[in-house]
């Protein structure tokens, strides 16, 4: 038990949430040591959403606002830290969800499906694997028809590199939420929003619902200087942490 008091206590409860995701078999065990790396680029970024996140987190809205099939992939370590706020984006932009697995198990898809229906999430694709992202190899490739192939925008936080580079391949427009400004995910994203997928979902959302003239948003979108923004930020915060 956390005492409340605690000055880590929601860095602490995120962890337990992740630990308990493993024991009650939705979480992969290798999703601590993912989780683990996210926690030490937060700690650097502050653990807040500093203003390039925020302006990810607008130009990802906007192109949900433009896609005509976006699609949300979902897996383990998302579906326990934000489960809520995945059922709600889906439900107010009309957005399909996934459950889509880079250790994929059929047992951990059901799982994790239940787990968001009684989220109040409905139709969640993901069992059915009747497709295959391009370009890779192994059960990480299999997809839904409906979802991930068919998609135009997919948001798909915590990605592998090699699959988020696949993706693009097969010219879908990625949106990613990753910690870590230099993987390669972050990279070859359309827009890489660099803030903990807690603060980063609920923030989408809120600008889904204020984005005004979102063609434009993405017009002007450079997600290279954006990931700059945020180098740039550590940078200066570790150079000058203790002046
Ligand atoms: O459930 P599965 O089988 O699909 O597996 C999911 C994981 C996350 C284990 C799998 O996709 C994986 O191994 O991911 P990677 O390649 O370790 O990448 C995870 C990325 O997400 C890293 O760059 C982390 O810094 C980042 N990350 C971790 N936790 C968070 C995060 N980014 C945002 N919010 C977080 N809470």
């Amino acid at each position: 038990m956390i005492p409340k008091n605690h000055p880590r206590y929601e860095s602490l409860m995120l962890r337990n949430r992740i630990a308990e995701g493993v024991k009650q078999g939705m979480v992969h065990p290798t999703g601590l040591i993912a989780h683990g790396r996210g926690e030490a680029f937060d700690y650097l970024l502050g653990e807040r959403t500093q203003s390039f996140a925020d302006d990810a987190a607008r130009a990802a809205a906007a192109y949900l606002k433009i896609a005509k099939k976006p699609v949300i992939s979902v897996n383990g370590n998302v579906a326990v830290l934000v489960a809520d706020e995945i059922v709600k984006l889906a439900e107010e932009t009309g957005m399909k969800m996934e459950v889509n697995l880079f250790h994929r198990s059929e047992e951990r898809i059901r799982k994790i499906i239940a787990f968001l229906e009684e989220k109040g999430g409905n139709d969640i694709l993901g069992i059915e694997a009747d497709a295959r992202i391009a370009g890779l190899s192994h059960d990480r490739a299999l997809c839904s028809s409906e979802g991930i192939y068919a998609a135009d925008v997919i948001l798909v936080p915590l990605e592998d590199g090699d699959r988020c580079e696949a993706l693009k391949r097969m010219g879908k427009v990625v949106v990613t939420v990753d910690l870590n400004p230099l993987s390669r995910t972050a990279r070859s994203a359309d827009v890489t929003v660099v803030d903990n997928v807690i603060r980063a979902i609920p923030n989408i959302r809120e600008h889904y619902t204020t984005v005004d003239k979102p063609d434009e948003v993405v017009e002007m979108w450079d997600n290279k200087t954006h990931l700059q923004m945020a180098l740039d930020f550590i940078c200066e915060r570790l150079r000058t942490y203790y002046r």
